[in-house]
């Protein structure tokens, strides 16, 4: 991701390419990286024992959806991140363990018979958690295999009870620049729309893959994975998956999201995954591994097509790939 600034002197690591991050990434984990991700596995560690619903892990595992590849080491996940509330940079683990979880409350607004607000640990217990792992394909070209915790979106809506009017479902993250020094006015960038703005369609909502996420490896989600409570929408650019949720919003109209706000040509509303469609700046036909040095093909809806493909194709004249 790349975030324009309307003065000409942005911070440095907003003007590199991901590939050069990535490979920053990768000097960085032979050498002195060893260590720090050893601290982020401790970090994990010691906030998952705290965690409130700790006995609910590991979950029951759901292998529907095979992923086909190895799962991406958690040590990289821990400390390779994309939270810009953090910084616009992949190494904000540290800065990220300011966000407070507890006591964590989420609005459930809009177009519903009974909007109210319920507090993450209820919300947990109601619906019963299982495990799944995805692929993960960023729109900077690297990609992942996790295996999340959290139940389908679709489990919720039946909790959430929308009314007929609700077409769109939008969410957003926590504003609280206290915490967050990427929320803070900066000298280096123009500011941003705060907070963290994401949506979906009812029917994409409603696809079984559309997953809440609570956990990852086996334990509630560290913070820099988006804590307490995040989206995953395994056939989309990652930066779909919208992180530390604080407000759902069933809407009428079509949310517009953060990046979009941000950058309209190159981040649009429907992101799917398309290796023959390029980002204005980069080719999108292969993606590098997280954690290996390998580069492999990208696939159509990040190889989810099956399951996915039919919910697009009355929309031909959508900008369905950006
Ligand atoms: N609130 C919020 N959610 C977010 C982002 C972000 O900056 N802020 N980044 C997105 C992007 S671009 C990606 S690739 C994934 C990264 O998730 P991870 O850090 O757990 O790998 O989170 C997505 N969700
Ligand atoms: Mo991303």
């Amino acid at each position: 991701m790349y975030v324009r600034s309307h003065k000409g002197w942005e911070i440095p690591e907003a003007r590199v390419t991901p590939e050069a991050i990535a490979l920053n990434r990768r000097t960085l984990l032979a050498g002195a990286g060893a260590l720090t991700a050893t601290n982020a596995i401790g970090l994990g560690a010691a906030q998952a024992a705290a965690d409130p619903t700790l006995d609910l892990y590991p979950a029951k595992k759901n292998t529907t959806y095979e992923a086909g590849r190895p799962v991406t080491a958690m040590r990289f996940n821990l400390t390779y991140n994309n939270f810009y509330e953090f910084g616009a940079h992949k190494g904000i683990y540290k800065d990220a363990q300011r966000l407070i979880t507890r006591p964590w409350e989420i609005q459930i607004a809009g177009e519903v018979e009974k909007p109210f607000t319920i507090g993450i640990d209820d919300l947990i217990r109601k619906i019963p958690l299982e495990e799944r792992i995805y692929r993960h394909r960023c729109v900077e070209a690297w990609s992942m295999t996790v295996p999340w915790t959290g139940f389908p979106v679709r489990k919720f809506i039946d909790l959430a009870k929308p009314l007929s009017s609700a077409k769109y479902i939008r969410m957003e993250t926590f504003f609280n620049p206290e915490v967050a020094t990427g929320q803070r006015p900066s000298l280096f960038q123009s500011s941003l729309p705060w907070p963290y703005v994401e949506g979906m369609t009812m029917a994409e909502a409603r696809n079984d893959l559309a997953l809440f996420v609570t956990g990852a490896y086996g334990k509630p989600l560290p913070k820099q994975m988006g804590a307490p409570f995040r989206l995953h929408l395994p056939w989309k650019y990652g930066f779909k998956s919208i992180k530390s949720i604080v407000k759902i919003e069933f809407t009428r109209t079509r949310p517009k999201s953060f990046w979009e706000a941000i950058l309209p040509r190159e981040y649009g509303f429907w992101a799917n995954v398309n290796p023959e469609v390029r980002h204005p700046r980069w080719s999108q036909a292969t993606e590098r591994v997280l954690g290996t040095n390998n580069r492999i093909p990208t696939e159509l809806f990040n190889g989810y097509g099956p399951w996915v493909s039919d919910l697009y194709k009355d929309l031909k004249d959508e900008r369905l790939w950006m």
